[in-house]
């Protein structure tokens, strides 16, 4: 009889989901953000920035997203994770209220297993009630390969937040080259177009074409375009002559740490909003 293959945790694996777990109970993660700024004159005014996860490790250095996110994945830990941050996000906003007034949205990365969650959506619904943060405040980015392989609930879960006034991103644009037919009625707000493309358009006349490409099929189709890891100036200068929306990388801020926001931090936030 054929075997079924067996899934055996490796040890790395298991250190990485035993500091998952504490982190969603109490400490570990932090939120950092980083600038998106607008490249056109007829931008609307207000800061923009994305959140991003880091994951301390044992000797105190930043693990990013993409070095615990497939053990999450693994372990069906994903749409407690990004509940966790829209939980830490909206604390943070309501816990600094100067800061929000001066924003025009943020943006949060959301997994393929919140869109299939189904009290995923009661879960951010809950948080906004509970915050007092309007869902204008905030833009969720999905990525492009996760969104075209998910269809119908990407399509649900962003008519349910689109109707409470959130907005929709479609993270690392060009990345999965979905067919543009397949994507085209999904009512996001911003392409962000893939990094690996915009930093090398002042080298490479396919990346530029690919860059130019996604910014003029997304203006047709009414939507915003963000150019992603923007590392020089020159990348950002050819951006703004192409016509290109917002940029966001190294060149115009590096990911900042919003000092620990920990569990405990953030029930500190709702006690005292309580
Ligand atoms: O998939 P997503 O676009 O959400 O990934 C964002 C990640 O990209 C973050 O972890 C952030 O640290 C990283 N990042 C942000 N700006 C730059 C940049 O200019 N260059 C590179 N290489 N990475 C960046
Ligand atoms: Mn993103």
């Amino acid at each position: 009889m054929k075997q079924e293959p067996t899934f055996t945790p490796t040890n790395e694996d298991a250190d990485v989901l035993e500091r998952l777990l504490r982190a969603l109970e109490g400490d570990g993660f932090c939120l950092f953000r980083q600038r998106i700024i607008p490249l056109q004159v007829d931008a609307q005014a207000g800061e923009h920035y994305e959140f991003l996860l880091r994951l301390l490790d044992e000797s105190g250095n930043w693990i990013r997203p993409a070095d615990f996110l497939p053990a999450a994945r693994r372990y069906n830990l994903s749409s407690r994770l990004d509940q966790w941050v829209v939980e830490a996000v909206l604390a943070w906003l309501a816990a600094h209220p100067e800061q929000t007034e001066r924003l025009q949205w943020c943006s949060i990365n959301l997994s393929a297993q919140s869109l299939a969650d189904n009290l995923f959506l009661g879960h951010v619904i809950r948080q906004f009630a509970w915050s007092g943060v309007s869902p204008e405040k905030v833009c969720f980015e999905v990525d492009e390969i996760v969104a075209s392989a998910n269809l119908s609930d990407t399509m649900a879960l962003i008519r349910s937040l689109k109707d409470r006034g959130c907005r929709f991103a479609l993270d690392d644009f060009g990345s999965g080259l979905s067919a543009f037919s397949q994507l085209r009625d999904l009512p996001v707000d911003y392409l962000k177009i893939d990094g690996a493309f915009v930093k090398h358009i002042v080298n490479d006349p396919v990346a530029l074409t690919i860059v130019r490409s996604i910014h003029d099929i997304g203006k047709v189709m009414g939507k915003q375009s963000i150019a992603e890891h923007v590392e020089s100036e020159e990348v950002l200068r050819e951006l703004r002559a192409m016509g290109v929306d917002y940029a966001q990388g190294y060149a115009l801020g590096r990911p900042e740490n919003l000092a620990r926001v920990t569990t405990r931090s953030v029930k500190a936030a709702s006690e005292s909003l309580s």
